[in-house]
């Protein structure tokens, strides 16, 4: 394909004037001038200056499929010449959302019956958290309505879903709403008592949750959230002993575990969802990203029988999006599930790539700053330390990370960095060469930061 002429400066003088971006410091930003990219493929983007980078991100964890895949923008342009828009309110529906539905609820675990649609992620646990309620309501005990989720957790940026969220930067920034409360994240790394095991930190760090239950008073609490592995925390696998810990205090206790799978689901971790992976079985479980693998605005709730049952007896649901079940999403979200699906991307990552990520990113232990390297089929992290032994990082002040990332960036590879956890989740579909070629980039970026803090 043949690169556009943008001009990067002109593009850059109306961001700075126009743009409020989201997640940005803007003086920092436009110090730098702002990165615009202009088109991708494959695993990679391509910025206004004609560099090519990989992206190591997968956009926002949302990717799944690569970039570049024409048919999805067949399907986009058909479904809006024939019907753009037409929404599920009132006693209608349409058949992209239809089979979408269908669909979704064939690949789901199988206690899943229903599908409803949202336009992101936010929105999803927005509703999660409007149902669950609304289903203790209906099942005539309204006093269930605490909702219990872990510190650095991330579920979305809307007041609710950022309120569910353990992040103490966001709640710092307008405080969070009523009837949420948090317990202690499954981080071995950071959280281990002396001498403790994950698995001990994994039941005691899910015992929190019975401590925090019965803080509450049991008759108070409505639901707990998890995302099955914390992805913007810094890709954080709980130990084995953590979820059926969880999921045990929940069935004790009668209350709902929701699994949000925005990162995790569609095909990350080597099963359609974490909650296979891990052995969850949530009642709810909050889908975006990988469910169009970010071709179009879409997310959703997948629905157990449970719950389902309940909201279904219970009358109208006062609850919905314009954007609900939108038919060009839903029909490009279909085309992507399919693609997965056909083209056996989930194998993929079980077998190969997944383990292949895994086994490069052992091998960066042996890098003085490398502390620790985590991750799950295509997610991983690898945090940076001042000192292995106290597994102590460098003071927030050095800002290790950023250092990390700029140096990536500038030797063609975009990671994050969380804190000093460099992070990772490339498209379902890269090579073991595009991971040869990820590892490298990342093994020299280290070298680069270790030179810059140590001289
Ligand atoms: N739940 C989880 C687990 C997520 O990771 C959301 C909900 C919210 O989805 P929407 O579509 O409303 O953004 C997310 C989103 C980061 C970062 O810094 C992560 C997300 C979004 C923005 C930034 O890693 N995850």
């Amino acid at each position: 394909m043949n690169a556009k002429q943008h001009d990067t400066k002109a593009l850059q003088e109306l961001d700075r004037q126009h743009y409020m971006h989201p997640f940005t410091d803007s003086k920092a930003m436009h110090e730098k001038g702002t990165r615009i990219i202009t088109r991708a493929d494959g695993c990679y983007i391509y910025d206004s200056e004609g560099g090519k980078v990989l992206d190591g991100m997968a956009g926002l964890w949302c990717v799944n499929i690569g970039y570049g895949r024409n048919e999805l923008a067949d399907v986009a342009a058909q479904q809006m010449r024939e019907l753009p828009y037409y929404n599920s309110f009132f006693g209608t529906a349409h058949p992209p959302v239809i089979k979408l539905a269908a669909q979704l609820k064939k690949l789901a675990p199988k206690h899943i019956s229903h599908v409803f649609f949202t336009g992101s992620g936010s929105e999803s646990n927005d509703t999660n958290v409007r149902m669950v309620r609304h289903y203790w309501q209906a099942k005539g005990q309204p006093t269930k309505r605490i909702i219990i989720s872990r510190d650095n957790a991330y579920h979305g940026s809307t007041m609710a879903s950022m309120s569910l969220g353990g992040m103490k930067g966001m709640h710092s920034q307008g405080g969070i709403i009523d009837g949420i409360e948090h317990i202690m994240q499954p981080h071995w790394y950071h959280e281990a008592l002396p001498g403790e095991t994950e698995d001990e930190l994994g039941l005691r760090a899910a015992q929190a949750l019975e401590t925090k239950i019965i803080e509450c008073g049991v008759d108070n609490v409505a639901a707990f959230i998890g995302e099955p592995v914390q992805g913007a925390g810094a890709v954080i696998v709980p130990p084995s002993t953590y979820w059926p810990e969880i999921q045990r205090i929940c069935k004790k206790y009668d209350i709902l575990l929701i699994a949000d799978e925005v990162i995790t689901g569609f095909g990350r971790t080597g099963n359609w969802f974490a909650s296979e992976t891990l052995g969850i079985e949530a009642d709810l479980m909050t889908i975006a990203k990988g469910l169009s693998s970010g071709y179009m605005p879409i997310g959703g709730v997948l629905i157990s029988e449970r719950v389902a049952k309940v909201v279904i007896e219970g009358g109208e649901f006062a609850h919905g999006y314009t954007y609900s079940g939108h038919p060009v999403a839903a029909a490009v979200a279909s085309a992507n599930v399919s693609i997965i699906e056909n083209e056996g991307m989930i194998d993929q990552v079980r077998d190969v790539t997944g383990p292949y990520l895994q086994q490069r990113l052992a091998e960066l232990l042996d890098h003085p700053l490398v502390g620790q390297v985590r991750g799950i089929g295509l997610m991983g992290a690898i945090e940076l330390v001042k000192d292995k032994q106290s597994h102590a990082n460098y003071p927030k002040e050095v800002g290790i990370g950023g250092i990390c990332r700029d140096y990536a960036l500038a030797n063609g590879l975009v990671m994050r960095a969380v804190g000093e956890s460099m992070i990772m989740c490339p498209p379902l579909i890269i090579s073991k060469l595009e991971i040869d070629e990820l590892i490298e980039i990342t093994k020299k970026s280290l070298d680069q930061t270790l030179t810059q803090v140590e001289g």
